[in-house]
């Protein structure tokens, strides 16, 4: 398949743009249909009707010296006419309804399913794999992770929510579902063309070029996530782009996710901030304070503790690798001063260890203390330099690297 002929099939026509977005699933169509038909038939009726009430209101004006009538008469045929002609209308409607949605209610065989969660104010897709998506981008005013799904094959979504009820919107595929804490929805949709490819060389899912002149667009390729019940007041701002790829792009962009191994922990942590949903609620910045405290400057400083689990020990505790993996796995045991009694949902069996080891490292480089920056700089450092070393020893056997030292600059 060319890009021209995938971008054609892509394009919707005016009349059809002025209506509704782009279809990207393979029962929009149907959708659009139905739509159209009952928009149309609701449009012919009221003409109709528009058109008789003013006629009867001239043409039976009460006039001077014309008695009223007493009542009018009895007409079968037309009794007949206005009962059946609606109730047909009606029928299609219910029939053709009912036909195109039980196809999208019942997920078939095979689907991919894709753990879906919502909470304030992000969501998060989950693969089968495990991985998360480590793709972000600007979105709305924040950073949000991009999600990829492939093309041409189902896709379940198991929905639920950590928190308060949202709702999952996608316009292009016609699904819009309700998220609920402590139960699951579903729905599923099978995107039909490749929106991105996977690039190898830097791991990212990158929008085809709808206009075929060898550019990028503007970004404005893919599809939109929306949550369309109003969650809180940053709402309008769990906005995620969906990337389609071709399978085998597909396959290598999650295999790319999973593997957090080769990026630094630093690195790693900043990511994880984002794609995590910690940014949804925590700052970097100093003094920022969201739903929970900023992470800037925090590292260091003392914490008091919920419950002492021994009368003798002292509950408080430090912030350091320690309490921050607490603070992830146990929120409840520790608090920050002024978020006494304010809990954040627990995040037990999200990260791995290392990955808790990343966030650490990153909250960390944000202390104001430059000693404890330069910590975490050197410990994301050598952990990437032994990582490097021995995947050079597992490729070559021993390497014989010269002097570790930076050679002297030449002259002077
Ligand atoms: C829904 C809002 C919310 C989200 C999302 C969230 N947190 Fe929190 N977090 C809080 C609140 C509120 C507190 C303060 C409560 C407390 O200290 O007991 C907190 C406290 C913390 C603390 C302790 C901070 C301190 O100064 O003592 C750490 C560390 C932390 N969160 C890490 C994370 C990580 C990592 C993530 C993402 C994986 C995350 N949080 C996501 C609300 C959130
Ligand atoms: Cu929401």
């Amino acid at each position: 398949m060319t890009l021209s002929t995938m971008s054609s099939s892509l394009a919707t026509n005016a009349w059809d743009a002025l209506w509704f977005r782009e279809n990207g699933s393979a029962y929009a169509g149907e959708y659009n249909s139905i739509y159209y038909f009952i928009f149309w038939a609701s449009a012919a009726f009221f003409v109709v009707l528009m058109v008789l009430m003013v006629w009867f209101m001239l043409r039976y004006k009460r006039r001077p010296g014309v008695a009223a009538e007493v009542s009018a008469s009895h007409n079968t045929p037309l009794e007949i006419a206005w009962s059946v002609i609606p109730a047909i209308g009606f029928a299609i409607m219910f029939f053709w309804g009912t036909w195109a949605y039980l196809p999208k209610a019942v997920v078939p065989e095979g689907a991919e399913t894709i753990n879906v969660t919502a909470q304030q104010w992000q969501w998060k897709f989950e693969y089968p794999n495990g991985a998360t998506s480590l793709q972000t981008e600007w979105i709305s005013d924040m950073e949000q992770p991009l999600f990829a799904i492939p093309a041409g094959r189902p896709v379940k979504f198991l929905l639920s929510s950590t928190d308060v009820i949202h709702s999952f919107y996608i316009p292009e595929f016609r699904i819009k579902r309700d998220c609920f804490p402590n139960r699951y929805t579903v729905c599923w949709a099978e995107a039909k063309e490749p929106t991105h490819w996977f690039d190898p060389a830097d791991g990212l899912a990158k929008p085809y070029d709808k206009n075929d002149d060898g550019k990028f667009t503007d970004g404005e390729q893919g599809y939109y996530l929306y949550c369309a019940e109003y969650c809180g007041d940053q709402h309008s701002q769990m906005t995620h782009r969906i990337a389609v790829l071709a399978e085998p792009d597909y396959q290598a962009w999650l295999e790319k996710q999973n593997n957090t191994d080769g990026v630094p922990l630093l690195d790693l942590g900043a990511k994880l901030y984002k794609t995590g949903g910690c940014a949804a609620c925590h700052s970097v910045q100093p003094g920022g304070v969201g739903t929970g405290p900023s992470w800037h400057g925090i590292w260091g400083t003392a914490r008091p503790g919920y419950q002492p689990l021994n009368a003798d020990e002292n509950a408080g505790a430090v912030v350091d690798e320690q309490y921050i993996r607490t603070s992830i796995i146990e929120p409840q045991s520790y608090y920050a001063p002024g978020f006494q009694g304010v809990q954040m949902s627990q995040y037990a069996g999200v990260f791995t260890d290392r990955e808790l080891r990343a966030i650490a490292t990153y909250i960390q480089s944000l202390s104001d203390d430059p000693a404890a920056v330069e910590k975490a700089k050197q410990k994301s450092d050598a952990e990437a330099a032994a990582q490097a070393a021995s995947d050079a020893g597992a490729a070559e056997g021993a390497a014989d690297e010269s002097d570790p030292e930076v050679p002297a600059e030449p002259g002077a």
